[in-house]
């Protein structure tokens, strides 16, 4: 079978490449998840220097001759083609504002288990670690949380989603940031989520989408683990 996309991300976490999985899934298309297939390291090692338009970093997204980075422009690529995001400009760039938002906040989850060195193990930087994530807790989670929740509330008639009155790639996006917190920070979050129910509906409005739904049920979805973005160290939760 022709496969319309190939992504290329790190084949053993959800990562931010997830984001970009999950508009993949949600439109049905044809994708190979390169790196996860045989000798797919060396092919993402391979594309990332073969390009005329050369990624900095993973994910990125092969499509016909085009080769896209940066999970927002992959999602802003995505949305136009596969209806997940408003046609209008307004709307478009409101879509892809709030996705430059969510990559935002996931550099600070990133940072609450590496807030020294991203080339520095977890075990020697863990005293920072906990002092960064208790702020992250206290004082990030609430504002972001509480921007999309406000969001989503200003939208509130028009369906429950972020933008419009359709699905777009920023509901799939809220879904896995409420997961990927839930999994790293249970007891905060057990706390914190009842002051965003329409978050909390985003998140199970999502979840039964059939494309999603059987995405989750699959071997497609890689399980959350510590090696990705979304950590559990019960140490750092509270
Ligand atoms: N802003 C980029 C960040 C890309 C990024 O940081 N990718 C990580 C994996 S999630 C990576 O492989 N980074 C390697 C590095 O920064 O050296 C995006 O949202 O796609």
């Amino acid at each position: 079978m022709q496969m319309e996309y190939a992504l290329y991300y790190w084949p053993s976490i959800q990562g931010r490449g997830e984001f970009v999985r999950l508009a993949l899934e949600e439109a049905g298309a044809a994708y190979v998840d390169v790196a996860r297939q045989k000798k797919g390291m060396d092919a993402l090692m391979a594309a990332m220097d073969a390009s005329a338009t050369p990624p900095f970093a993973p994910p990125f997204l092969k499509a016909d001759e085009l080769m896209i980075a940066q999970t927002a422009n992959i999602l802003l690529f995505l949305g136009a083609r596969h209806g997940l995001a408003p046609r209008a400009e307004a709307g478009r760039l409101w879509a892809h504002q709030l996705q430059l938002t969510i990559a935002d906040f996931i550099n600070e989850v990133h940072d609450t288990h590496h807030p020294v060195g991203v080339s520095l193990y977890y075990e020697d930087q863990k005293k920072e670690a906990k002092r960064r994530s208790a702020g992250f807790i206290a004082e990030r989670i609430p504002k972001f949380l509480g921007y999309f929740e406000q969001v989503l509330q200003n939208n509130d008639k028009r369906g429950g989603f972020a933008v419009g009155a359709r699905l777009s790639y920023v509901d799939l996006s809220l879904f896995q940031v409420m997961e990927g917190l839930r999994y790293a920070f249970p007891k905060a979050m057990a706390r914190m989520v009842p002051r965003y129910p329409a978050l909390i509906a985003v998140h199970g409005m999502v979840a039964e989408r059939p494309n999603i739904a059987a995405y989750l049920n699959s071997k497609r979805r890689i399980a959350f683990n510590e090696e990705g973005i979304f950590r559990h160290y019960p140490e750092l939760d509270g």
